[in-house]
């Protein structure tokens, strides 16, 4: 795989094509970041950015993980002394999950976004942008109801964040795209450049296959988990034997949470995929790419119940070391 693809794989959006590929060009010295509001525990979201993370340490890039504290108290997310507490705890998980800590910056929010020079450039930014598209940018990510103030000021913020940590390429889940695209058109305000962006997918609720997987509602699969957790919530999965479900009977589309989670958390991080079988039943089944496996699915080769198995086994193999620190 090339650098450009191994950069750009599993991405649902890439801005530009053409910044990403003189990046993959010439990738040493090169800089790529991801922010998380701290939050009690690792989930399979955060699990997400981190593959994309890894596979930019790969291609050669150097990562940046912010622990974005102010931004978790601006969106209501405790005290500061709580979401510090809870920082620490993510960055030994995201070590324990597979960032190499040698190749991995990690740097607290605080320690940057109060200085003196920030928070001019901050007021400088928050006279160019008005508060509709600071509040249309946090559409996917404020919690609670209403808009408060802070949570105008948040988007801004992360925008200038790209700025203060000198990356290259910010990256983050679909659901920050509005934010970095109000970081594009809005930092060349303020003299700085436009900065490049990618975006990875959002997986489906597990148990339905519709809107999003997320913490705060419906079935997710975090670092807590036990074997047996991961083994229920997979069971329970939403998986047609089809690659392409039809919608809901209201016309709402469904994914397959099974498949994806296989195409972004499985095949990244295995070189292959065992979906043991009894020999009665056709025996073991070995894939080294996720397209044939969702075509077995998709013809029946492959029943779910296999393949919710498999599925259960591998996560639990890539969710053992985050959870052993937990438990520490
Ligand atoms: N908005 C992110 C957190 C965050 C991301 C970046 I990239 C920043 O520079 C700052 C904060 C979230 O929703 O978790």
């Amino acid at each position: 795989m090339d650098a450009y693809d191994l950069i750009t794989r599993n991405a649902s959006e890439v801005v530009t094509e053409d910044e990403v590929r003189a990046l993959a060009d010439d990738p040493e010295g090169k800089r790529a970041y991801v922010g998380y509001e701290p939050s009690g525990v690792l989930h399979i979201g955060h699990m997400l950015t981190a593959n994309k993370l890894i596979d930019l340490q790969a291609a050669g890039f150097e990562v940046v993980v912010l622990l974005a504290d102010v931004h978790a108290y601006l969106n209501g997310k405790g005290t500061f002394e709580e979401i510090r507490q809870t920082a620490e705890r993510m960055k030994e998980q995201f070590i324990a999950y597979g960032l190499d800590e040698s190749q991995t910056e990690f740097v607290l929010g605080s320690e940057y976004q109060l200085d003196e020079s920030y928070v001019l450039d901050l007021h400088a930014l928050e006279l160019e942008t008005t508060l509709s598209r600071a509040e249309r940018a946090m559409a996917e990510i404020k919690s609670g109801e209403g808009v408060t103030v802070a949570q105008a000021v948040y988007p801004i913020m992360q925008a200038l964040d790209i700025v203060y940590l000198d990356v290259d390429l910010a990256i983050g889940g679909m659901e920050q795209r509005k934010v970095h695209m109000l970081a594009r058109d809005m930092l060349p305000s303020i003299g700085e450049e436009s900065p490049t962006c990618m975006h990875t997918p959002l997986i489906a609720d597990l148990g339905t296959g519709i809107g999003k997987m997320s913490s705060s509602a419906g079935v997710t699969i975090s670092m807590e988990d036990t074997t047996e957790d991961i083994e229920d919530k997979v069971n329970g999965a939403f998986c047609p034997p089809t690659a392409d479900p039809d919608p809901t009977d209201e016309g709402e589309e469904r994914e397959n949470p099974v498949l994806q989670i296989f195409e972004y958390h499985v095949f990244p991080r295995f070189e292959r995929v065992v979906v043991e079988r009894p020999e009665q039943y056709g025996g073991n089944l070995d894939y080294d790419d996720y397209e044939s496996l969702a075509a077995d699915l998709e013809s029946g080769e492959l029943h779910p119940a296999d393949a919710k198995g498999a599925l259960a086994d591998y996560l639990d193999e890539l969710i053992e070391p985050g959870r052993a620190k937990i438990a520490e």
